[in-house]
């Protein structure tokens, strides 16, 4: 059956689980982990569909097709990890002297990933504000690639607009790809927008429990679709069936999921606005943040994820932290659990401190994953946790 008409939730719980993947597999309703490392051959010079699980494997087909059909796109793949994906990618397209261009706010394993390219193949990376598209086209030499964006950005949930700087890249012949793990291909469809390329860390939302680690691209050109393929087997990035199971299975609950994300989000981004010991709040759907429209304009939703700058500093923030019972103190996000960290000694420690400074992460910054509990539940937390600072 062709799901093409059919809406963002009916393809979230059938597309690619059709009971087509093997001969003898005839009815089942749910996906089966296939095991099997490699593929009996009837013949030498013949090739089946499935010959060995680097290559290709049913349940991560199943998977793949997947993710196609959620971003919109021709083509899906699937990785053992967000990293795993964008290390592919860059395997695929840079050669030593190229150059990047990415938004100066990206999530920290991102940048880490850029400098070891910078050592390794000589390739150069320059971060810019890409919230301005004259910016991102200022940058933009003879020999740049890709322009490589996160909106909304990690950890200061910054937007832009994918469209304008998609159109300004084609004029160079330059490759956008957007990491769209924030929002979701629920309310985000970066390639629909202009984009070449859409990124995904798994781990996140799409899987939603924080009980696997992995990630996808999805695109529409069938060359350089080839071309990631060859480097997905030939690096040997991929997941393990039993992820794809999980994936799978955690994708038929996004669209419940983001919405509650999205409605607590929202409720306790305004709660931390009014707060007296908030300094700033970042979330893409309070009027006060300084892309609203241009979310507004580009997605038809703001996400789960929200950050904020607590009054004081480092010592009044790891206080708060270190106080909260129901959040928990971990990194990582988009987990049906709310998690809570400190981006400077977290999960952005791994870039340098100037870095850190030019993108505004700050020791009062605190990234909140505001899960699907109870929204009261969390606020009181929230509440007495302020009250032990
Ligand atoms: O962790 P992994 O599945 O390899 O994904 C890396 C990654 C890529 N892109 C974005 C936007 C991400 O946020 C991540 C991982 N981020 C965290 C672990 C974090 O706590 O921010």
């Amino acid at each position: 059956m062709s799901h093409k008409d059919h809406s963002f939730d009916t393809r979230a719980i059938h597309v690619g689980e059709e009971a087509e993947f093997l001969e003898g597999s005839k009815n089942e309703v749910v996906a089966p982990i296939y095991l099997s490392s490699t593929y009996a051959r009837k013949k030498v010079k013949e090739h089946g569909k499935f010959e060995y699980s680097r290559s290709q494997n049913p349940t991560r087909l199943a998977l793949e097709q997947r993710y196609a059909s959620l971003e919109k796109t021709a083509y899906g793949l699937g990785f053992a990890s967000g990293l795993a994906a964008e290390a592919t990618l860059l395997f695929a397209l840079i050669k030593p002297g190229d150059h990047v261009i990415g938004f100066d706010d990206l999530y920290g394993g991102t940048k880490r990933l850029f400098h070891l390219w910078e050592e390794n193949v000589k390739l150069e990376v320059s971060l810019v504000d890409a919230t301005n598209p004259s910016v991102v086209e200022a940058a933009i030499r003879p020999e740049t690639r890709l322009i490589w964006l996160e909106s909304p950005t990690n950890p200061l949930l910054r937007i832009c607009d994918i469209k304008a700087i998609s159109e300004i890249a084609h004029k160079y012949n330059v490759l956008v790809v957007v990491d769209n793990t924030f929002l979701s291909p629920y309310f985000q469809n970066p390639a629909s927008l202009g984009a070449d390329i859409v990124v995904h860390s798994i781990t996140k939302y799409i899987a939603g429990h924080s009980d696997v680690i992995g990630g996808a691209i999805m695109l529409n050109d069938t060359e350089l679709c080839n071309k990631l393929k060859f480097c997905q087997n030939a690096l040997g990035s991929v997941p393990s069936p039993f992820d794809c199971y999980m994936v799978l299975r955690g994708l038929k609950t996004l669209s419940l999921r983001m919405e509650k994300h999205q409605s607590n989000a929202l409720a306790i981004a305004s709660y931390l606005e009014g707060h007296p010991k908030v300094a700033r709040v970042y979330y893409p759907g309070l009027k006060s943040h300084p892309q609203y429209e241009t979310g507004l304009a580009q997605a038809t939703g703001f996400g789960g994820m929200v950050s904020f700058e607590i009054r004081g500093g480092e010592k009044e923030a790891v206080q708060f932290l270190e106080s909260l019972e129901l959040f928990t103190l971990a990194e990582s996000l988009g987990g049906v659990e709310s998690l809570i960290e400190h981006p400077a000694l977290m999960t952005h420690a791994s870039i340098t401190a100037k870095e850190r400074e030019i993108a505004g992460i700050r020791d009062s910054l605190i990234r909140v994953s505001i899960g699907v509990e109870d929204k009261a539940d969390l606020i009181a937390d929230l509440e007495q946790a302020f009250g032990k600072i």
